[in-house]
């Protein structure tokens, strides 16, 4: 075999590669491998692996493995890592911007939620890009349910109680129901119950399902109050040095990502409620008492929003209305 033909085979098996020089980005995931939001950053990582033969080489570090939930933002804006997801809504104290992802019945379908986030994304995306960040994309969950240890039919029959919170907002709302809230993390939440420190929370049939909530409580009340998103942030300077190509295929991927999440939750919500009812959880339609109390609380916080931001909310919901 000729020198150059050796060459070109070692080239094409990639054991040789000139001048390519493969990147390694971390991606820092606040949730473990059986959400959804996860399954689909793998995929986004082999996509974007295969459109560029391997020039990307993303690792998805998983279920706050590599770095705690609340630091992964600072982490991408600093370039500590090239990419990372995370939870809209705990950015909410970082701009008002953010909380259009966690305001009770604002929009509490697919289509809804679709619609608040096409009015929202342009300012979302101004904000990030002040923070040197740039969106990927989203990935929705499922409607968030009310979980507790009895039946509740009324804001009175939740008095007292120890509300979960995973985001300002949510503590916020926790407040406006006569409620305590105490923020937990996703992988706190069992243990949260058993030992008392929570007894009541609102987050997705997909949540209560992963974490086994038939363990530690026994009602599941379909709110379905808001569709709260992730979303995948890449490092702005990080993005801007890639090669047109690149950044291409970044994108396309993102695109593939955001229409599979989109598609695939829908499913995920029914799936998940039925695995709770069928482990012996209360699934439950609301009372009408308990979702107009709810919905007035969901209009006070609409309020307290718009005042925090009046410019950027006014835009917002005046494109969504
Ligand atoms: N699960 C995540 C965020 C929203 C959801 O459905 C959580 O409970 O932390």
């Amino acid at each position: 075999m000729k020198w150059t033909s050796k060459i070109s085979l070692l080239l094409s098996t990639g054991l040789l590669s000139f001048g390519l020089q493969a990147a390694k980005w971390h991606m820092p995931t606040p949730y473990g491998d059986s959400h959804l939001p996860t399954q689909i950053a793998y995929q986004f990582a082999k996509d974007i692996s295969a459109a560029t033969s391997g020039e990307i080489d993303i690792v998805v570090h998983s279920g706050a493995s590599l770095m705690k939930h609340p630091e992964i933002p600072r982490a991408v804006r600093t370039g500590q890592v090239q990419l990372g997801e995370v939870f809209i809504g705990i950015m909410g104290n970082t701009h008002p911007i953010f909380k259009h992802d966690n305001i009770p019945f604002l929009a509490t379908d697919y289509a809804q939620a679709k619609k608040l986030w096409q009015a929202a994304k342009q300012e979302v995306e101004a904000q990030l890009n002040k923070e040197g960040m740039i969106l990927l994309y989203t990935v929705p969950w499922p409607a968030q349910s009310l979980y507790t240890k009895h039946e509740v039919n009324s804001l009175d029959d939740l008095k007292g109680s120890k509300m979960r919170a995973y985001s300002p907002s949510t503590s916020r709302l926790a407040d406006l129901m006569n409620t305590t809230p105490t923020t937990v993390q996703l992988p706190d939440i069992p243990q949260a119950f058993s030992t008392g420190i929570i007894d009541a929370m609102i987050t997705s049939p997909s949540t209560g399902a992963n974490g086994q909530a038939w363990d530690y409580l026994s009602h599941f009340t379909e709110v379905k109050a808001w569709i709260p998103k992730n979303f995948v942030l890449i490092n702005k300077r990080t993005f801007k040095r890639l090669s047109p190509e690149s950044r291409q295929a970044v994108l396309d991927a993102a695109q593939k990502a955001e229409q599979s999440a989109w598609n695939q939750v829908v499913e995920r919500e029914a799936r998940d409620t039925g695995i709770l009812a069928s482990n012996g959880i209360k699934v439950a339609k609301p009372s009408s008492q308990l979702l107009s109390e709810l919905k007035k609380v969901g209009q006070v916080m609409t309020e307290e929003w718009q005042q925090e931001a009046p410019k950027e909310v006014k835009a917002v919901l005046a494109k969504y209305q």
